[in-house]
């Protein structure tokens, strides 16, 4: 009975507020970030009302305020499968197969967001999942010393798995218990202060890598970074020092452009945590673990197939001429030869719409209302060039593994670069998940078809 259940749109909504507030509270910075960008946010719309239009067609204006992403990293493939049955009553879902280990870092991802348009435009709260891939330990007695940690823990509370089922059962909860579900899951992604091991094993842990240290030591996976997204990463990136909050050299992703394309982000090292350690005699020792940071993202248009190619090959390219360095050194020379490289990518709407670049969504003009309609025959170009359909940028909502790994490289400190070769496993990754992982270009195309279908529906002209 849809009418006596919540939307899992609003309990999305209810439980990244309060993933917000709780993170607020656990990280002041995080606080001094979200101001920061909104002011630059308003600064930037009222300089540009092309942009505020752009925004508002899509209707984007609205979510912008709330608009932000997590991430979280977990152990086992029952985590894995359990959190995606948590976000599904959410309306989440994963999307996406991100490979870190190409870069160094032992884990593989997805992210689960929201898929259709009215639950983007509603609230586009996304998580970037990872999971530990053990098999990647070298040392075949600490991968089942950490495989024996991980799994006797348990993230979830029995209330919020039981919460759950009824959902999966019922087909929905009502909103008195799409509140306690939030309550009941925004405990899993709580920070602890007590390791649950000792300090000797997290010293053996953080030598396999100190992400496996970050991911087996304590009771769950802490959230850790909540990013906004800001209309002017340049700006925000430049105001950070005074505000006390040092941002990494340089910024990830594509260079700045009159039309931003995907995803650009940037990040700062946010704490030094004191951890108490549980010690084999039963009394405490106090060490330090770094683990939460703070992130800030500018997101452009989502590319076609064609359009990445073309985005993967420049920046593989620049990448190859200049090795950015994890802590930032060679940045600036980097990010000249990344807008070297990128002058061969379109930066216009209408030749990234024409060249099959990058996803638009379709809509009619006001002059289609008043003026004769254009025959069953007319091109979509041609209803374009007449004034009648409008075609707007459609945004995009997921993420960047090159970028992606320069994020989770600048947080682990120095240049900490291990390599674990070609050894990819997305089928091991979605036996674990419990379902295959979404395509995003699917979604994007998907999208755009619906806007286009309907606009020529309006317009009197279907097309098949
Ligand atoms: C996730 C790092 C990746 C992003 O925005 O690309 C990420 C992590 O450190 O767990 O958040
Ligand atoms: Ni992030």
């Amino acid at each position: 009975m849809a009418g006596r259940h919540a939307q899992p749109d609003d309990i999305r909504d209810l439980f990244s507020c309060a993933m917000s507030e709780m993170y607020r509270a656990e990280v002041p910075q995080y606080g001094t970030l979200l101001e920061l960008v909104a002011d630059i946010n308003a600064q930037t719309l009222r300089a540009d009302p092309r942009l505020r239009a752009r925004l508002e067609q899509g209707g984007e204006i609205e979510r912008l305020d709330v608009e932000r992403h997590g991430a979280i990293r977990l152990g086992t493939p029952r985590e894995l499968s359990d959190i995606r049955r948590v976000f599904a009553v959410m309306g989440m879902y994963p999307v996406g197969y991100y490979d870190l280990s190409l870069a160094g870092v032992p884990v593989h991802s997805t992210a689960f967001r929201p898929i259709t348009e009215q639950a983007l435009s509603r609230n586009p709260f996304r998580v970037f999942t990872s999971l530990l891939r053990l098999d990647l330990i070298e040392e075949p007695a600490l991968r089942a010393e950490a495989e024996a940690i991980l799994a006797a823990r348990q993230i979830f509370t029995p209330r919020v798995l039981e919460l759950v089922t009824f959902s999966e059962t019922e087909g929905g909860l009502t909103r008195l218990e799409a509140e306690e579900f939030v309550c009941e899951a925004l405990e899993t992604f709580r920070w602890h202060g007590d390791a649950t091991v000792d300090l000797a094993t997290y010293r053996r842990l953080h030598c396999a890598h100190r992400l496996v240290a970050d991911i087996v030591s304590f009771k769950g996976p802490h959230i850790n970074h909540l990013t906004p997204r800001t209309l002017d990463i340049d700006a925000v990136q430049a105001a950070m020092p005074a505000c006390g909050i040092a941002a990494k050299a340089m910024i990830e992703g594509p260079p700045r452009r009159n039309c931003p394309i995907l995803l650009r982000q940037t990040s700062f090292k946010a704490l030094e945590e004191s951890i108490g350690f549980r010690q084999p005699a039963g009394e405490t020792a106090s060490g330090t673990h770094t683990a939460r940071f703070g992130e800030i993202e500018q997101r452009g248009v989502a590319l076609t197939a064609r359009g990445r190619k073309l985005y993967d090959g420049l920046l593989a390219s620049a990448r190859r001429a200049i090795q950015p360095g994890a802590v930032g050194s060679g940045s600036i020379t980097y990010e000249s030869e990344l807008s070297e490289r990128f002058r061969s990518f379109p930066d216009d709407w209408a030749e990234l719409r024409s060249r099959g670049l990058a996803f638009f969504r379709y809509s009619t003009t006001a002059a289609s209302l008043t003026s004769r309609r254009a025959g069953a025959s007319t091109s979509i170009d041609e209803l374009i060039a007449q004034g009648f359909l409008r075609f707007d940028p459609i945004v995009y909502e997921d993420f960047l593994p090159v970028s992606a790994a320069g994020i989770f490289q600048s947080n682990l400190g120095a240049d900490e670069r291990k390599s674990y070769g070609e050894r990819s496993n997305r089928d091991q990754f979605e036996a674990a998940l419990g379902e295959p992982v979404r395509d995003e270009f699917e979604l994007y195309a998907r999208a755009e078809r619906i806007s286009l279908e309907q606009a020529l529906e309006r317009l009197g002209c279907p097309q098949t």
